[in-house]
């Protein structure tokens, strides 16, 4: 709220690849720079090529690099920003770390399911991974031949069929500005 400024938070996106996690972050970020609050997106682009470049796509190392990006983001989140994580993020209890990092430290941490069916995603397959993965090229891709694990009680649903970037990114702001974020 107004009275105490904002203060930093996590807005955690989940989905499949192509659901529109990132566009979604992207706007978002632009949107909240250009009204003087600052955010700041980490995703697979800038964290798999640095701090994570030793990971792959196993169980194991999907839970490793949730767990590093919680506590970047952690980090940003105590430094005032809002900080903008879309990753896959395919396992509930991963995503369930991510939240407790944030809550032992009291940090607000909103999951924000981007809910977009699989079927969609393959259709747009903008980076031909689904078409590699169905050949069997890529093992182990999320709704191939890996779970992707739907969030239960994610603070805010987002779907982008039939929904503009813009209308989508709106939504999580009101969520934001409703829980006084913002
Ligand atoms: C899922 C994969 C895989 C596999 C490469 N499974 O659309 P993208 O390209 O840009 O998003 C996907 C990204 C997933 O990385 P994350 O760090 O978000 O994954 S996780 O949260 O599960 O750790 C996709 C690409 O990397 N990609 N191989 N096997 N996505």
């Amino acid at each position: 709220g107004h009275l105490r400024g904002f203060r930093g938070c996590t807005v955690w996106f989940t989905g499949l690849s192509g659901a529109g996690k990132t566009s979604i972050a992207f706007e978002l970020e632009a949107q909240l720079v250009s009204r003087g609050i600052p955010s700041y997106g980490l995703d697979g682009d800038n964290m798999r090529h640095g701090l994570n470049k030793d990971l792959g796509f196993s169980k194991s190392d999907r839970e490793e690099n949730i767990r590093r990006v919680a506590e970047v983001a952690k980090l940003f989140a105590d430094a005032g920003q809002v900080c903008l994580c879309s990753f896959v993020s395919p396992f509930a209890e991963d995503r369930d770390l991510a939240r407790r990092i944030h809550r032992d430290s009291d940090l607000p941490f909103f999951e924000v399911f981007v809910d977009t069916p699989l079927a969609v995603c393959e259709q747009r397959d903008t980076k031909g991974l689904y078409v590699k993965a169905r050949k069997g090229a890529i093992k182990g891709f999320t709704g191939i031949d890996q779970p992707y694990e739907k969030p239960e009680h994610p603070e805010l649903v987002v779907k982008t069929v039939d929904c503009s970037v813009q209308e989508s990114t709106m939504q999580v702001i009101e969520m934001l500005q409703e829980n006084g974020v913002i």
